[in-house]
């Protein structure tokens, strides 16, 4: 199928004159994939329109937020009943509590919770907070994991053990990230011999529970156990960043398909159901740090916006009430993988996956992806063809080898029959 690009190649264009690469976020540039960027104009259920009417079915859904599918009634309404009493007022909700109830209900360790506005901004905080909370100044994030772009956290993906932070972004002073450590994921002992190096030092330890930000890679048996008893003995808190699991994997994230209880969680994208909310939580000896209880500050102006809040409710509280979503979402999604996995052996294209869930990554080479070391070995080049083809057939993958897919309760058996089609499809152009 040839796709019509006419009118997203003059939106584009009118884009970006206005801003940087026409797009709000790097990643939606294509930059990594090549061909032109579709503009959306719509989106119902599992399905995408651009602003030439080509219809897709999107696996992207917002980068994890749209778990319940486009425009799930219930969220709609919600929006739209809020936004007739006012989009925003800078003071307090019945809605932010009624929000906060059912976040904490989902988590056991935590007794309180804040509300943000993105990802970014609940790990940014999550870490102020373990600073303040130890009085330590080191932190530790794993090569691949991402969790927003805090200066902090913008550190080179560096090889072997401890190495100290180089700043992964222009107009970040090494300074700002000497005190960050980045170790590869998965691996335990480059854990002890950092806390060995920086004993007493170290003031959190933050991970993706399960990864999507190098694409989807599982923690390998006992790894999370690990984290969790080395940071208890150390006097460390261990961060699980559930921005992309929360919600996702169960409806108590990667903390309950996995039994740990970290000690403080940061959230995001499905707790605001596709508007911006982020939010990160613990137990009250905690969270009282927080300004006004305590002396680490934090604020926002959008914090707990009514309409967010809104979103996020009725999307959590779907979820609550059909949890026989996850069984589905994991079901459909490993009869997708397979089914992909099946049309590249026939096409006798090298292809491995992972999969947690309704969260999953195709890698174009052979053998097992479990660290940013194996799966910086993917064949970059075949993923962009193959996004390009499945982008012309009908099918909206994320625009990256290096990010996770998402299924929604709103795809269906024929949605991922056509899906393994254009797949088929895209290996024999
Ligand atoms: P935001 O600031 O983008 O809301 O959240 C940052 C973040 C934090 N933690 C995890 C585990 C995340 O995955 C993210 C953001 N995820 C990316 C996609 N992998 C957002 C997409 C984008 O940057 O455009």
């Amino acid at each position: 199928m040839t796709r019509k690009v006419e009118q997203s190649r003059k939106l584009q264009k009118r884009a970006e004159s206005m801003i940087p690469g026409g797009v709000n976020s790097p990643v939606r540039a294509f930059g990594s994939v090549g061909g032109e960027p579709p503009f959306i104009v719509r989106g119902k259920g599992s399905r995408l329109w651009d602003a030439d009417d080509n219809e897709y079915i999107d696996y992207i859904g917002s980068w994890g937020p749209m778990i319940l599918g486009h425009a799930a009634p219930d969220v709609v309404e919600a929006i739209t009943a809020a936004a007739r009493n006012s989009s925003s007022f800078g003071a307090s909700t019945p809605a932010e509590a009624d929000l906060a109830e059912i976040v904490i209900s989902a988590f056991p360790h935590m007794e309180k919770v804040r509300f943000v506005s993105s990802g970014t901004e609940a790990t940014m905080s999550a870490i102020r907070l373990a600073r303040a909370y130890t009085k330590r100044k080191y932190i530790v994030k794993f090569e691949g994991c991402y969790h927003g772009h805090a200066d902090v956290l913008l550190v080179k993906a560096g090889s072997g053990v401890a190495t100290l932070g180089i700043p992964g972004s222009a107009g970040v002073p090494e300074e700002f990230t000497q005190f960050t450590l980045a170790l590869r994921f998965n691996d335990v002992s480059a854990l002890e011999d950092a806390f060995q190096k920086f004993q007493g030092k170290i003031a959190c330890v933050i991970v993706e529970p399960v990864v999507g930000n190098m694409g989807c890679v599982s923690p390998a048996p006992g790894y999370l156990e690990a984290l969790r008893t080395i940071t208890k003995r150390e006097g460390a808190l261990l961060i699980f960043d559930e921005v992309m699991t929360g919600f996702r994997l169960t409806f108590g994230g990667a903390q309950e398909l996995y039994g740990i209880r970290p000690d403080l969680t940061t959230m995001g994208k499905i707790i605001g159901g596709g508007l911006p909310v982020g939010g990160y939580g613990g137990p009250s000896e905690i969270m009282d740090l927080v300004a006004p209880l305590g002396p680490m500050y934090q604020a926002g102006t959008l914090s707990g916006n009514p309409l967010a809040m809104a979103a996020g409710l009725a999307t959590l509280r779907y979820l609550r009430s059909h949890r026989e979503i996850y069984k589905q979402l994991d079901t459909l999604s490993a009869k997708l993988v397979a089914g992909i996995l099946a049309a590249a052996k026939d096409a006798g294209v090298a292809m491995t996956a992972n999969r947690v869930g309704s969260m999953f990554t195709w890698f174009f080479m052979s053998g097992e992806v479990r660290d940013w070391d194996t799966a910086e070995k993917a064949d970059t080049k075949a993923f962009g063809n193959f996004f390009r083809g499945m982008l012309d057939n009908g099918v909206y993958l994320p625009p990256s080898q290096f990010e996770a897919a998402f299924m929604s309760a709103a795809h269906t058996e024929s949605d991922v029959e056509v899906t393994i089609a254009a797949a088929r499809k895209s290996f024999s152009r």
